[in-house]
């Protein structure tokens, strides 16, 4: 059977777990044979995006760009998995009018600012809120939760394990896989 490719958009605050989930369900995709490609801050903002900062406008720019990568990866038969906080509802609207209706879907990583901010991975949300950062999502920048996502996942409630099968069932029983 053959694989459709289509965008599978991550969105969410820093640390609720965007990149955990997107590593654990790309594993599970590579079970069943799919071939993926994952975006995230790692392999973007150090290299294509390394001019570009944390300003709204600098993250409406970060967004546009992953989002015409995005169609390129699609035209090359991938299934991608982008995760950013990609803050604006607004941008992601963007991105998913660049894409054929079904070609996007918009994942909601959700998870309350408190339960980000106990996990602060990098020591990110302290350095914030001591202002040693400027324009820390949730903090003093903006996050806009989306209206209508094709799939939420909660990881306040929901382990990684849990959230990746969620988004596997959506995709086969929307005939992706
Ligand atoms: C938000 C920031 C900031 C500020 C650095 N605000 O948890 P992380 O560390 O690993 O992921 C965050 C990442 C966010 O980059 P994105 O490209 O996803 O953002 S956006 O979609 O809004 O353009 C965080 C780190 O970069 N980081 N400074 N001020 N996150």
């Amino acid at each position: 059977k053959q694989q459709k490719s289509a965008v599978l958009w991550f969105t969410g605050l820093s640390g609720s777990g965007k990149s955990t989930i997107s590593v654990e369900l790309e594993k599970l995709l590579f079970q069943r044979g799919v071939h993926t490609y994952r975006l995230d801050g790692d392999n973007v903002r150090h290299g294509l995006n390394q001019n570009l900062g944390f300003s709204n406008e600098d993250r409406e720019e970060n967004i546009r760009r992953i989002g015409e990568v995005s169609k390129l990866m699609l035209d090359a038969g991938l299934l991608t998995l982008a995760a950013f906080i990609s803050p604006f509802q607004e941008d992601r609207d963007q991105v998913r009018s660049l894409l054929h209706k079904g070609d996007f879907i918009e994942i909601y990583v959700a998870a309350d600012l408190s339960t980000c901010e106990a996990r602060d991975p990098k020591g990110l949300y302290q350095k914030a809120r001591a202002n040693e950062i400027q324009n820390f999502t949730g903090i003093d920048s903006p996050y806009e939760a989306p209206e209508s996502p094709e799939i939420t996942v909660n990881t306040d409630e929901t382990t990684v394990a849990e959230a990746a099968k969620k988004i596997i069932h959506y995709l086969e029983v929307h005939g992706y896989l």
